[in-house]
């Protein structure tokens, strides 16, 4: 396939720092959902003081933006949560499970990263609900919704043996998560060789989870983050059908090359709309937001017909 498969809008990027109504230094890599015909786009920000925070926007397009004038989550003032989100929450990832939208963030602190899960209902609110995982977990995404009775996640945990792959988990309560396996790693001297992570929640085709995930390739002038698809089996998303050998976006536009990170596109969340295509929301250098739109199609075509080899 030589086309470009994602279409950038061509009014990118569709969030800066200027269009924030308190002062933040970036705005990038966003979950967003939709919730009846309103987008709905929770945002990270880094401050000042180099941490991040939370903030909330809407849309009755999914390209332009209006943020709300207070940041929707910053770490937390008390008890448990204050410890684990001393230096930050980031990068949310939005899934709508059984009525309510769950959120995923990575938590920094003096013990390292975790995974928060929070919930809202409306968005006006939010309810944080517990730490989901131990320490070097990144890049939880919720399946929106429960396979053979349970809860499914895919995640990102780090370890010095076998680095950054992508790992599956099962839980009977959104809480308690077990019966982990590692389904997808790094392909050697390739795109991205060095490191994976889940970017949006996966999203339901007719031939399988679709999830859109990022790739990083270590160059001499620093890591390049792309973004890459892979297909799960329906009924047992530990099953990898197809990884799309090539990536489907790479820092292109001046925003994406240049930045607070250079050369980074990051994804955390995808909307799939009626009509069979897709848009994808992506963080431009870890600075800006940015959309493109797709066809689910051609995506999962991509993962099926021009999938890089599979162990059995
Ligand atoms: C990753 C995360 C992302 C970020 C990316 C590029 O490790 O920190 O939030 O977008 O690096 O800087």
């Amino acid at each position: 396939m030589n086309k470009n498969l994602i279409t950038r809008y061509d009014g990118n990027p569709i969030l800066t720092k200027k269009d924030i109504p308190y002062r933040v230094e970036t705005v990038h890599n966003a979950g967003v959902v939709k919730v009846g015909e309103t987008y709905v786009m929770l945002f990270r920000s880094h401050l000042r003081t180099g941490r991040s925070i939370i903030g909330l926007a809407e849309s009755e397009d999914g390209f332009k933006f209006n943020v709300q004038p207070e940041p929707f989550m910053v770490p937390a003032p008390k008890g448990i949560f204050r410890e684990y989100e001393e230096y930050g929450v980031e990068d949310p990832r939005i899934t709508f499970l059984e009525g309510k939208y769950f959120i995923t963030y990575s938590a920094y602190s003096r013990h390292g990263v975790r995974i928060g899960l929070a919930a809202s209902e409306d968005f006006k609110s939010v309810e944080r609900i517990a730490f989901i995982t131990q320490v070097d977990h990144r890049n939880v995404v919720l399946f929106p919704e429960k396979i053979k009775g349970r809860y499914v996640r895919l995640d990102r945990p780090h370890s010095e043996i076998n680095p950054w792959s992508i790992w599956i988990s099962y839980s009977q309560d959104l809480k308690y998560w077990g019966e982990s396996q590692a389904v997808m790693q790094p392909e050697k001297y390739h795109w991205d060789e060095m490191k994976i992570g889940p970017g949006a929640p996966p999203i339901k085709t007719e031939k399988g989870w679709l999830s859109i995930y990022h790739g990083v390739f270590p160059t001499m002038a620093g890591c390049v983050y792309r973004l890459g698809v892979a297909l799960h089996d329906l009924q047992d998303p530990s099953k990898v059908l197809g990884i799309g050998d090539s990536w489907i976006l790479q820092p292109e536009d001046p925003w994406e090359v240049t930045g607070y990170v250079p050369n980074v596109v990051f994804s955390c969340g995808a909307v799939p709309e009626p009509d069979g295509t897709v848009k994808i929301y992506w963080g431009g250098a870890d600075s800006v937001m940015c959309v493109g739109t797709a066809s689910l199609d051609d995506l999962v075509t991509l993962c099926a017909s021009e999938s890089r080899s599979i162990l059995p």
